[in-house]
């Protein structure tokens, strides 16, 4: 194990676990409006594929998408001024929770329409086979995409014209109060791929180094012979689908059992093992002072001004 690096990527899950617990306070204060879905129990996987990736490559996700923004390099601070609906949000404010783009960190979005980011995803893998420009485009998506068009279409035509992609199922067990049981006949997605002779894989994110191994697999086979792979990483989300959830829909028991598994805790739990005590903590608080300043940035930025609405909706001329 290489130590240095697991404490780069357990930072990088604290920071987004601490920058969702803030996010999901603001929401209660009324300081961001519409929907917040948020990835507390899931940062393994955000984390584990990034670091699996360079920073030219690209990643297209579901409205999930504010830890897997941070993983792939947005600011804290630019991240949750969107959350806030603020000027200085990476979407002048103007996209909110469900539309995290960065053009600088190749971050594609941030889409809401369950699976239509799906082919979206397949159009910039082709055009990284297409100009040769040796990315490899990792896209997201939950356990409720898989039976939509829109998964069939992409994943049908990267193994057909054979393209740089991991295709990359974020399986939480449930499309929003609906139990995976309920939508699927077959519980094994990573199966899907078969029907379109394509590699596949299929694990537990409990480990972020073993999501960052797997999917370097996936990565490898992309970049190396263009040819694309279906990951179905099973994974927990720990709050509601989003912040209107009360998630009746499962047991207290339930989430105990999972969040004993937490794969933050797991990997602090390795750490306390193999690192210094007092660097953890230091550690711990550098991450704190980073979320307070995201939020001050945020609350302290400006409401975007009227006048980007014409630029941004009708005439194209506005520039990012
Ligand atoms: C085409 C479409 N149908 C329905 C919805 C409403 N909707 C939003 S999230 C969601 C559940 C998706 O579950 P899953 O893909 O498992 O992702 P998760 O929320 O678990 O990350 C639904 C049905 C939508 N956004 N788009
Ligand atoms: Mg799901």
């Amino acid at each position: 194990m290489n130590l240095d690096h697991l404490v780069a990527l357990y930072r990088q899950m604290q920071l987004i676990r601490r920058l969702e617990e803030e996010a999901a306070r603001a929401y209660a204060m009324g300081k961001i409006g519409g929907f917040l879905h948020l990835y507390i129990g899931q940062e393994a996987v955000a984390v584990g594929a990034c670091a699996a990736i360079t920073k030219d490559d690209y990643v297209v996700t579901t409205y999930r998408d504010h830890g897997i923004a941070i993983a792939k390099g947005m600011k804290p601070g630019v991240m949750m001024a969107e959350l806030f609906g603020k000027a200085t949000g990476c979407s002048h404010g103007l996209g909110g929770s469900m539309h995290m783009f960065d053009k600088a960190s190749n971050m594609l979005g941030g889409h809401g329409i369950v699976g239509g980011h799906i082919p979206l995803a397949a159009g910039a893998a082709f055009a990284s086979k297409y100009r040769k420009d040796g990315r490899v485009t990792l896209c997201f998506f939950g356990d409720g995409a898989v039976s939509i068009q829109g998964f069939h279409e992409g994943v049908s035509l990267a193994a057909l014209w054979k393209l740089p992609i991991v295709f990359v199922c974020e399986n939480n067990e449930y499309s929003m109060g609906t139990p995976l049981s309920r939508t699927l006949s077959e519980e094994d997605i990573s199966k899907k791929a078969i029907g379109y002779g394509m590699a596949h894989d299929r694990f537990f994110a409990t480990d972020v180094l073993e999501v960052e191994s797997r999917l370097k697999q996936a990565v490898d086979r992309a970049r190396n012979e263009s040819l694309p792979t279906l990951v179905e990483v099973r994974t927990y989300r720990f709050r509601g689908h989003s912040m209107s959830d009360p998630g009746k829909y499962r047991t207290a028991a339930e989430l105990d059992e999972h969040k004993q598994r937490d794969p933050l805790s797991v990997a602090r739990t390795k750490l306390e093992a193999a690192w210094d005590q007092q660097k953890l903590a230091a550690l711990e608080q550098e991450v704190e002072r980073e979320v307070e300043a995201a939020v001050k940035f945020a609350d302290e930025s400006p409401e975007p001004d009227a006048s980007i609405l014409e630029p941004t909706t009708y005439d194209g001329t506005f520039a990012s």
